[in-house]
């Protein structure tokens, strides 16, 4: 991977698109990378969750690549609608959780690219907007789709239609993010949280992840007996049992085993 840096910490792993002299850019290398590396995520096991952030201290990800987009004919804008789109579900979709450290600027494909993440965390530099309709263009991996889903219609319509970039307050009152850090505090408040997840067991966090993500999507009945499910097959794994034997026993469990 050319553009992104991978370091595993224990249970975590902490990835940085890193294409700083265009502020992260998405250009189609930048996709292939990200690819990449939620294949390598996906097949280790040692890995419980994802940080995912961006390097320099000015951007997360400042969009897809405006140079890249700017000579697309409609087939190809297509095509790169649906390369970025099929990046980004993976991310959804990845059986982990994934934290998205939003560090300066999230625009347009960077504002998405934080929104297909299952939290996200940001410094008090952070800028979020879907700029799009000002470059002549809409949304294209997934904005018009995860921003309304996340802030509510109204709320997305308004930031779409009117182009406007807003910062970290005010995308903490909306709940675009969960929470605002100290630029110099960020990182250390997402590896904790990533930490703290990756202590609990993990197979009933990838369990949670599928029950809310698919269960959005589901009518409540069938969302329920989608949970009921997942619940019921908690019980055939060893971090279960222990769970609750050490509850019972009134001690610490031991490390989870993901088994
Ligand atoms: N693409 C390419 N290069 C970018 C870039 C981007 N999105 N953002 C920044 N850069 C480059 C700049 O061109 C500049 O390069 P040099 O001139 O130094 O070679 C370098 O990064 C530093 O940027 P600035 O000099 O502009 O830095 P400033 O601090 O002055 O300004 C800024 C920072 C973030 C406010 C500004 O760079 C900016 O406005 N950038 C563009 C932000 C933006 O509009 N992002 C949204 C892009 S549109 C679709 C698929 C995908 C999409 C849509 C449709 N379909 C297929 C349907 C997605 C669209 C987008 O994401």
């Amino acid at each position: 991977m050319t553009h992104i840096l991978l370091e595993k910490k224990d249970h975590v792993a902490i990835a940085t698109v890193n294409r700083p002299k265009a502020l992260n850019a998405l250009n189609s290398e930048v996709l292939n990378d990200l690819n990449t590396l939620l294949d390598e995520i996906a097949a280790d096991p040692e890995i419980r969750v994802l940080v995912l952030t961006g390097s320099g201290e000015k951007a997360f990800v400042a969009g897809a690549d405006i140079g890249e987009m700017s000579t697309l004919t409609r087939t190809e804008g297509e095509a790169f609608g649906k390369k970025g789109n099929d990046v980004f579900r993976k991310l959804e979709t990845l059986p982990i959780p994934a934290i998205a450290a939003v560090n300066g600027y999230a625009l347009g494909g960077g504002c998405e690219l934080a929104m297909a993440c299952d939290i996200r965390l940001c410094s008090d530099t952070a800028v979020f907007g879907q700029p799009e309709t000002g470059l002549g263009i809409t949304p294209g991996f997934g904005g018009t789709q995860r921003l309304a889903r996340l802030v509510g219609p109204g709320m997305a319509k308004q930031l779409i239609y009117s182009a406007r970039n807003i910062k970290a307050d005010e995308a903490l009152r909306i709940g675009l993010c969960n929470a605002v850090y100290p630029a110099e505090e960020l990182m250390p408040a997402a590896e904790k949280l990533a930490e703290t997840i990756a202590k609990n067991a993990p197979i009933a966090v990838r369990a949670c992840k599928k029950a809310i993500n698919e269960g959005l999507e589901m009518p409540m009945d069938e969302a329920v007996a989608l949970e009921e499910k997942l619940f019921g097959s908690c019980f055939e794994t060893a971090d279960q049992k222990e769970g609750m034997q050490a509850f019972l026993e009134k001690r610490r469990h031991d490390p989870y085993q993901n088994r």
